[in-house]
């Protein structure tokens, strides 16, 4: 098998298995865990010298970084659809996501712990109400952004929109009425055929995570 992704989907590796699953491709999913038992363990490390997830292999080529991993497979896979073809419409593709890493990424995950997935007695209320003061002005970019055409760079959809989709995939479970275009957007990414398959892993995943393993996270990303 030429690709190979690795990491479970609970985390990060999400949005490589995302775009994988947009442009069909053939790839093995090695769903392997964060933390000494999985990315950090010596056999990883020597893949992934970070010892965090997701990584690739692609037929020998290493890559690590979730959205660098997006969109590289994009763009050799799908120049002029999901990855754009213009100097213009490329670079609008690195702006937004840089913008999702620095912007809205922390934020979320934060959030996301301590409103739904850390087991409600170790909920820190401040993180949480701190974390949606972080991510509301961004929030309000995007959404403005979004007001007069369905996907970040027009009529289409992009890599652009899935890597910021596959960022704040999480903020599918706040209140996002004061920001109604981002909203429907969201909805809109997630309901592909692509990122249901991608999200029914990162479900069950979550499903199956148990509570020792969401305090490492939270404890490993001082999140
Ligand atoms: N910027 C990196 C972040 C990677 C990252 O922090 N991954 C998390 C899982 S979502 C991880 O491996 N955490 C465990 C650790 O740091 O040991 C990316 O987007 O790939």
């Amino acid at each position: 098998m030429s690709l190979r992704i690795y990491g479970i989907a609970r985390t990060r590796a999400f949005r490589a298995l995302w775009m994988a699953e947009e442009l069909g491709l053939v790839y093995e999913h090695l769903p392997i865990e964060i933390g000494d038992a999985g990315a950090r363990a010596p056999e990883f490390l020597k893949i992934n010298p970070n010892g965090r997830l997701p990584f690739i292999e692609d037929d020998g080529f290493v890559l690590f970084e979730s959205l660098a991993i997006t969109l590289y497979l994009a763009k050799k896979h799908s120049t002029g659809k999901l990855y754009p073809g213009t100097l213009q419409g490329e670079a609008k593709a690195w702006q937004w996501t840089s913008w999702a890493l620095n912007e809205v990424d922390r934020g979320v995950n934060i959030w996301s712990l301590h409103a739904v997935r850390l087991p409600q007695a170790e909920r820190d209320a401040a993180k949480r109400d701190e974390a949606l003061k972080v991510v509301a002005s961004p929030f309000k970019v995007l959404d403005a952004a979004l007001a007069n055409h369905p996907y970040l760079l027009g009529d289409d959809f992009t890599v652009a929109d899935l890597n910021v989709a596959a960022v704040i995939s999480r903020a599918v479970d706040m209140d996002l009425s004061a920001v109604p275009n981002l909203k429907a957007w969201l909805s809109r990414c997630l309901e592909r055929p692509a990122a249901r398959k991608a999200l029914a892993l990162k479900t069950k995943a979550d499903n199956e995570t148990p509570p020792e393993v969401t305090r490492r996270i939270a404890k490993l990303n001082r999140l």
